[in-house]
């Protein structure tokens, strides 16, 4: 693979340079613009791997995919110069400089930032475009029953009883069930919440308490079920929640709650874990800690939609519903 920098004074004429040089093929890396110059990183593979028989099929399947990244790519660069609208041009090259400071996959970066390109009509906000790119998920089905689940600390607990208080504030009947019966004190802490938001509260130490919990709530509008927290690699962890799930039934809804912090590998690992659980939601909490653009992207990729995105400890100020502009907030803000 060779790499190379070139530097112009406009993003269309450092392209021009890629192509001129790299040829058609070129995959740009990385963008930066300083003192009114725009450096644009693109490198190319010389030497195309040729088909070897006997081949493992998962590199032929690599192979493709970034084949197809450099087309997605190449074809990015085309319409950059057919437009050669300058407005949308500096929206792109924003969006890129985001996408790569937030570490997001190179598939799914191409991916959103084609989808928008497209959506870059002359005089159009690159908020705008990407707002629009990502409001394409599918919404969040409405549930009167939801369980949470995630990796440990991610704010599960916290989120719950935001969302608790919210429903309170909206004078529904909450009912809270904690299936968490792993970490010491967190019984007392679902019953602290319970007391404090005039919710009722009930324990479910295994699937089949949880099915009797959810058939008997007494009229609560709304039930949240709170969950142990498990990592990636804890198979007997998730086993157990995916036991739970099915517990509740297929009605239930099943919320991932991720934080903003989360890096794009471990939202990957993270999500291939608990895709087993079918989540329908996504909340993306510590979002006052990092901007959440490589969780969001990956979502969007796994068309999971975010329901909510929390900011901040207060309950229950700090959760809101998740807008596309709010979405587009997270990945813009590297
Ligand atoms: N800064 C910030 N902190 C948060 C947010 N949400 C939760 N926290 C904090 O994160 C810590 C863990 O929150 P919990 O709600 O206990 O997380 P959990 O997922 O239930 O944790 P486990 O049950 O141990 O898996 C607590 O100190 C919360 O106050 C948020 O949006 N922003
Ligand atoms: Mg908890």
């Amino acid at each position: 693979m060779k790499v190379k920098r070139f530097t112009a004074p406009t993003m269309a004429e450092a392209l021009k340079q890629v192509k001129g040089t790299l040829g058609p093929d070129a995959v740009i890396l990385e963008t930066t613009e300083a003192a009114g110059q725009v450096t644009v990183t693109a490198a190319v593979d010389l030497e195309p791997p040729a088909a070897t028989p006997g081949a493992d099929p998962a590199d032929g399947a690599l192979v493709s995919e970034v084949r197809e990244l450099m087309g997605i790519v190449r074809d990015l660069i085309d319409e950059q110069w057919r437009r050669q609208a300058p407005a949308g041009g500096q929206g792109i090259r924003r969006l890129h400089r985001a996408l790569v400071a937030q570490g997001v996959d190179g598939v799914i970066a191409a991916a959103l930032l084609r989808e928008t390109a497209e959506r870059l009509e002359r005089g159009t906000r690159v908020d705008t475009a990407l707002a629009g790119t990502l409001g394409t998920a599918p919404a969040a089905p409405a549930s009167s029953v939801r369980l949470f689940f995630g990796p440990p600390g991610d704010g599960k607990t916290t989120t719950i009883a935001k969302l608790a208080a919210q429903a309170r504030r909206a004078g529904r009947r909450v009912c809270l069930v904690g299936a968490d019966t792993y970490r010491i004190g967190a019984a007392a802490e679902l019953e602290r919440y319970g007391q404090a938001l005039g919710a009722e509260v009930r324990r479910a130490k295994d699937p089949v308490e949880l099915g009797n919990a959810l058939r008997d709530h007494g009229h609560a509008d709304l039930v949240l079920v709170d969950t142990a927290g498990a990592g990636p690699a804890q198979q007997a962890e998730l086993a157990e929640l995916k036991a739970l799930v099915e517990a509740a039934g297929a009605a239930a809804g099943r919320t991932l709650v991720m934080s903003a912090a989360t890096g794009a590998l471990a939202a990957a690992n993270t999500f291939r874990a608990f895709a087993a659980l079918a989540p329908d939601a996504c909340i993306v909490t510590k979002a006052d800690t990092a901007p959440g653009g490589a969780v969001v992207a990956q979502l969007w990729r796994e068309r999971v939609p975010v329901s909510h995105v929390a900011a901040g400890r207060r309950i229950p100020d700090d959760l809101e519903a998740a807008t596309p502009s709010r979405l587009a907030r997270c990945v813009l803000a590297a």
